[in-house]
């Protein structure tokens, strides 16, 4: 873990070129905010010029709203020559994380993240002229937001929503992980975002994909006791496997939703938890067992299982077993969610 040193930031940067900015694969809104930032500050203190290169597909709606919104694009990853740029920052995530591949032959300048380190004593796999990782606070974009005020840089509108998007998904307003820091900068920045952007990205217009796995997720949910367990098919991200999983959660009498779909060789999986004092990540470690890998903490964790050959139905039954041994729910009746009912057939609402 290493601090906050202004001088060492300003260090790690050329006088001029052009920088490229990276996330971690999927971008979500602390990703994104925390770019922006980044791409204000060096363009604003440092005269520096900066593209957004982006991993993986903008899926999840309200992502999707806020790259649309405030206009976060980034260049096709094929398309970067490392001729034309002399750094990488990298931001919500490291160098050696596996959802996370810079644009090779262009060295990483600095690294700015609140997640633990790849390597056991959390520490990054490659160094970087600048990094600062510090896991206390709830948000990248709350990082970005003490370099630009330590900087004295103001964020103009567009910067400051996408900036407060980020500190409000990472930490869900505030009530999940986040401290002193992120109250800051949440307060600070919500009085400089435009409020009618926020809200849009909030409830943004649902494609019909959307309904269509939700009313995939409903009717493949089963419960097995405090348990609900709705393991898919094939999805198109894996942003949708949370989705689902933070969505069945709500199921009246449950305390732990595992969800999970394939997507790209791998069996998603999210597991969520508001069972008083529980952990996720214990619990997720133990259902994929030696296989796969899995991160996590409190109330949420999220893993992968490659199907190594396997179907994925035989990969959706080995779950299955795992997670109702794990929770000691072999007793428990096992009871789908919605009646199961055949297009055109008279269904009565009780
Ligand atoms: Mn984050």
């Amino acid at each position: 873990m290493s601090g906050l040193n202004l001088r060492d930031f300003a260090k790690a940067f050329p006088t001029e070129g052009r920088v490229v900015l990276c996330t971690h694969r999927h971008p979500d809104p602390d990703g994104l905010g925390a770019l922006t930032g980044v791409q204000f500050l060096l363009q604003q203190r440092f005269g520096l010029a900066s593209d957004f290169v982006l991993e993986g597909r903008i899926r999840r709606a309200e992502n999707a709203a806020m790259r649309d919104l405030l206009g976060i694009h980034g260049l096709p990853k094929g398309s970067v020559d490392p001729a034309d740029y002399c750094g990488v920052v990298l931001v919500d995530s490291q160098p050696g994380f596996s959802h996370t591949h810079p644009p090779g032959g262009i060295p990483i300048l600095a690294v700015i993240d609140h997640h633990r380190g790849p390597k056991e004593d959390g520490g990054l796999a490659v160094a970087p002229v600048f990094s600062w990782v510090d896991d206390s606070y709830g948000a990248t974009s709350t990082m970005v937001h003490d370099l630009l005020r330590a900087f004295e840089v103001e964020p103009d509108e567009r910067v400051a929503t996408a900036l407060f998007c980020g500190v409000r998904y990472d930490t869900n307003n505030l009530m999940r992980g986040a401290g002193p820091k992120d109250e800051e900068a949440f307060r600070w920045l919500e009085q400089r975002a435009n409020r009618r952007i926020i809200a849009e990205i909030d409830d943004p217009p649902l494609p019909r994909s959307w309904f269509q796995m939700m009313h995939q997720a409903l009717t493949t949910c089963r419960t097995h006791g405090p348990l609900a367990l709705t393991l898919l098919g094939d999805v198109a991200n894996p942003e949708t496997v949370a989705e689902v999983a933070d969505w069945l959660l709500r199921l009246e009498g449950r305390t732990w939703s595992l969800a999970g779909g394939a997507c790209d060789g791998l069996y998603q999986v999210s597991l969520r938890t508001d069972a008083t004092g529980a952990d996720a990540y214990p619990a997720m470690r133990a259902i994929l067992g030696d296989e796969g890998s899995c991160g996590g903490h409190g109330r949420m964790a999220g893993g992968q299982v490659p199907l190594d050959g396997r179907t994925v139905d035989e990969v959706r039954r080995i779950l299955r077993e795992r997670a109702v041994q794990h929770f000691g729910l072999e007793g428990e009746a096992e009871e789908a969610v919605v009646p199961v009912w055949e297009p055109g057939a008279r269904t009565v609402a009780r």
